[in-house]
């Protein structure tokens, strides 16, 4: 009996839930699994991403287009980044996570206070420009990749016919790197199973119960944001049913669930949204690369309801100016935050620092960082793809291009 790819993966999901509950931190012998699975992904982006976008650029052609989706994918980036931090405050605020909480000091991780300071987001942008493409292929740098496709890209479709030959390369090495991404992809229950396991097995209830609150209320503004925001987007935007959307897009959702990582979960999120959603592949190795770096509603949820924790365990109350500058920095802060596992606790230290909050309440939640940053992944995740999706279907149809009916 063959058993679809999401029911396998949901199956990997929940009997590591059960083996790292029955068996607790022991289990931790199986995240060597896991740990390979994320590396035969890292090892497919780079060349997956360079393949596909210069095809995506060169095929399109015209740098109007490459410049339209471009725009329309950051603009709405901002947009949905800004709502969803606003919706984290407001959550905040609901819940009042961090209101009589008492936290035993063994569950409290100094060293967390020490995170590395996050480059300013001029430095950032800056960034983006590679000194040597080279280099940025070796290094794995997304955001300098996608600038070297693009140009590249750009560069094959002026000089036209005499660089067709360059330009059938790039699509044959595209289709090589869709092919390697499915037989990679096809370990994902293995992966999900060996990335779960040991953190339920190392999160006790001891360490989850006092700061229980912080997780529902991170939960709560992530399922609503997901279920409002993105449904109504994808509908209204991008003509799509919402339930065609999630279905569409679970696999990826989930690996990035048990992954915390946009970045290691993204060769499955463009096979999901071009293969389930219908997205071109132009469209979703442009879109999904970029959000996978820089967009990050699930991080900027986070930061809402942690800032908010975080000020009421010390008594401090936050003016609307301090609120505003919460909503500007999370949401600028994000393009800089790398798509990997723990990042949103590093920008949290930015946050803390431009409205003078004490960088020492990262230690409080740093225990539960892991289990939090699942939530946010997941939803970084699917907002990346609603964005593939809308800008997508605000484009006309290429010729290679399918819509599914929904
Ligand atoms: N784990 C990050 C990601 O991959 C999100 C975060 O840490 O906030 O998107």
């Amino acid at each position: 009996m063959k058993i679809n790819f999401l029911t396998q993966i949901l199956l990997a999901f929940l009997l590591a839930i059960v083996l790292g509950m029955a068996v607790g931190p022991e289990i931790e012998v199986v995240s060597p699994l896991g740990d390979a699975f994320l590396r035969l992904i890292q090892f497919i982006i780079a060349p997956l991403i360079l393949a596909t976008l210069v095809v995506g650029v060169a095929g399109n052609g015209d740098l109007k287009k490459v410049g339209r989706i471009g725009g329309k994918t950051v603009v709405y980036y901002l947009a949905t980044s800004a709502i969803a931090i606003s919706l984290g405050l407001g959550i905040g605020y609901l819940f009042a996570p961090g209101e009589g909480v008492d936290i035993p000091m063994e569950n409290i991780d100094e060293s967390a206070a020490e995170t590395g300071q996050q480059n300013s987001v001029i430095d950032t942008l800056l960034n983006i420009i590679p000194t040597n493409p080279f280099q940025s292929l070796v290094e794995g740098n997304i955001l300098q990749i996608i600038f070297f496709a693009i140009f590249l890209g750009v560069g094959i479709a002026a000089v036209g016919k005499r660089a067709k030959p360059v330009l059938t390369f790039f699509e044959g090495f595209s289709e090589v790197m869709f092919k390697i991404t499915g037989f990679v992809i096809m370990l994902a229950p293995i992966g999900v199973f060996g990335l779960v396991a040991p953190i339920v097995g190392d999160h006790g209830l001891a360490i989850l119960l006092p700061l229980l609150k912080v997780i529902i209320a991170v939960a709560v503004a992530c399922i609503i944001h997901v279920v409002i925001t993105y449904s109504i987007a994808v509908k209204t935007l991008g003509k799509m049913s919402p339930i065609t959307f999630m279905k569409g897009i679970a696999p990826a959702a989930i690996l990035a669930f048990s992954s915390a990582s946009s970045a290691g979960t993204l060769p499955l999120t463009i096979k999901n949204t071009t293969e389930n959603l219908g997205v071109s592949k132009g469209t979703s190795s442009f879109v999904l690369p970029l959000g996978a770096t820089i967009n990050m509603d699930g991080t900027a949820i986070y930061q809402g309801v942690a800032v908010l924790f975080i000020a009421q365990f010390y008594g401090i109350e936050l003016s609307v100016m301090q609120l505003l500058s919460v909503v500007l920095i999370a949401t600028l802060a994000s393009i800089g935050t790398a798509g990997v596992p723990g990042a949103g606790l590093i920008m949290l230290s930015l946050v803390l620092t431009y409205i003078d909050l004490p960088l020492e309440g990262i230690a409080l939640i740093a225990g539960i960082d892991r289990i939090l940053d699942m939530f946010r992944t997941s939803v970084n995740v699917i907002g990346d793809a609603s964005a593939a999706v809308i800008v997508d279907r605000t484009e006309p149809l290429d010729k290679e291009d399918k819509a599914i009916s929904t």
